[in-house]
C-alpha cells in the first residue's frame, strides 16, 4: 500500500485523553513508531498512522480528511459541530462510531457557593462565563432562558471573583476545582465522554478496506471491556437456576465433567462485570470452582 492510500488516525498529543486513546488503538493491534518531532506516529504492522495534535484541532483534521479518524471528547465535537452549522454547512463530514467510555466529564453551571439556585430560570438576566458558547447558547434557548455568555479561553472559575461573570459553565469531573474556587455546581448541561469519529470524505477502496477492518478491531475491544469469561462447576440439578445468575450471558457451554452425569463444567462469557456478589449467588446455587477471567478480544 503507497502513502497515500494509508489511514491516519488524529489523537491528542498531551492530555486527559492521550493514555486511553493510546490504549484503545495498542488493543486494535497497531504498533507505531514515533517522529523525531514527535507529531506523527507510523504504523509500523498496519497502514495506519497516528497524529498527535491539541484536541481543539481533532474536528477539523476529521472533517476535512486529513486524518480518517480521531478521537476526542463529545464536549469538543458538540462545540464544533455547533460552529459548522452557524457557518452553514448542513451536510454531516463526519461520524461518531463509537463512545469510549473514558474522559468522562460534565459541562455543568456553578454559582457562587453562598447563592441559591432554584432551577434554569435563576439564571435570567445572568452574565455566564465559558469556554463552550455554543453548547451553552443551545441549552439557554431549549430552556427558555435570556443569560449573557461571556466567551472566555480560559480560567472560567476565576472569572467571578474578577467581576467578569456572575456564574460559569465549565467542565467538571471530580468538583475540586469548583470547590477550590467557592463555586457550587448546580445544573448539567452536557455530559461528555471521549467518542470515535470516521471522516465521511470518501477514501479510495484499498482504504475502505482497512477502515472497515479497524472499525471492527475498535467495535470488538469496546463489545468485551466489560465482559468476562466464566468457568464453573456445577451439579446438574443447579444448572438453570445458575445460567440464571450469569449476567449477560446468552448460551453458556455446558459440558459433563465425568461419566456419572451429575456433574458439569460451565464456561460463559458474561457481557457485564461480575461482582463478588454473583460469585456469591453462584456459589449458594450450587457451583464450585468458580474462575472468572477478563476478555481481550472478540470477533462476532
Ligand atoms: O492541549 P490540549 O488543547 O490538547 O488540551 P486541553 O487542555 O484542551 O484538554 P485536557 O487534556 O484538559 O482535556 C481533554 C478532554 O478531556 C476534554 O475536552 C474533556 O473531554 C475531557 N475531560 C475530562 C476534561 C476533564 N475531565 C476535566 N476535568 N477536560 C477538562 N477538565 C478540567 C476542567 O476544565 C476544569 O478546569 O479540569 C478542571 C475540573 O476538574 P475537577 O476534577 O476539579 O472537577
Ligand atoms: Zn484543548
Amino acid at each position: 500500500m503507497d502513502d497515500s492510500n494509508r489511514l491516519k488516525v488524529a489523537i491528542q498529543k498531551s492530555g486527559r485523553l492521550t493514555d486511553n486513546s493510546l490504549a484503545l488503538l495498542a488493543s486494535c493491534g497497531l504498533k507505531y513508531s514515533r517522529g523525531k518531532d514527535q507529531l506523527f506516529g507510523y504504523g509500523e504492522n498496519m497502514p495506519l498512522d497516528v497524529l498527535f495534535v491539541r484536541d481543539d484541532d481533532i474536528v477539523d483534521l476529521v472533517q476535512e480528511g486529513v486524518a480518517d479518524f480521531g478521537i476526542a471528547g463529545i464536549n469538543v465535537v458538540d462545540e464544533h459541530s455547533l460552529g459548522l452549522l452557524e457557518r452553514g454547512t448542513t451536510e454531516p463530514l463526519f461520524t461518531r462510531e463509537h463512545e469510549l467510555d473514558f474522559g468522562r466529564c460534565r459541562l455543568s453551571i456553578a454559582v457562587p457557593a453562598q447563592e441559591g439556585y432554584a432551577g434554569p430560570e435563576s439564571l435570567q438576566g445572568k452574565r455566564i462565563a465559558t469556554t463552550y458558547p455554543r453548547i451553552l447558547k443551545r441549552w439557554l434557548v431549549e430552556h427558555k432562558v435570556d443569560a449573557r455568555i461571556v466567551t472566555l479561553s480560559g480560567a472560567v472559575e476565576i472569572a467571578p471573583r474578577l467581576g467578569r461573570a456572575d456564574v460559569i459553565c465549565d467542565l467538571v469531573s471530580t468538583g475540586s476545582t469548583l470547590v477550590a474556587n467557592g463555586l457550587r455546581e448546580v445544573q448539567s448541561v452536557l455530559q461528555s465522554q471521549a467518542i470515535f469519529m470516521r471522516t465521511s470524505v470518501p477514501m479510495s477502496a484499498a482504504k475502505a478496506e482497512w477502515a472497515g477492518k479497524i472499525m471492527s478491531r475498535i467495535a470488538g475491544v469496546q463489545a468485551v471491556k466489560d465482559s468476562k469469561y466464566v468457568m464453573l462447576h456445577a451439579p446438574g440439578h443447579a444448572l438453570e437456576q445458575i445460567k440464571k445468575l450469569l449476567p449477560g450471558s446468552e448460551s453458556p457451554t455446558i459440558i459433563p465433567l465425568d461419566a456419572s452425569g451429575t456433574r458439569f463444567v460451565v464456561h460463559a462469557v458474561c457481557t457485564e462485570n461480575v461482582f463478588w456478589e454473583t460469585l456469591e449467588s453462584l456459589k449458594a446455587a450450587g457451583a464450585s470452582a468458580v474462575v472468572v477471567l477478563p476478555v481481550e478480544k472478540m470477533l462476532p
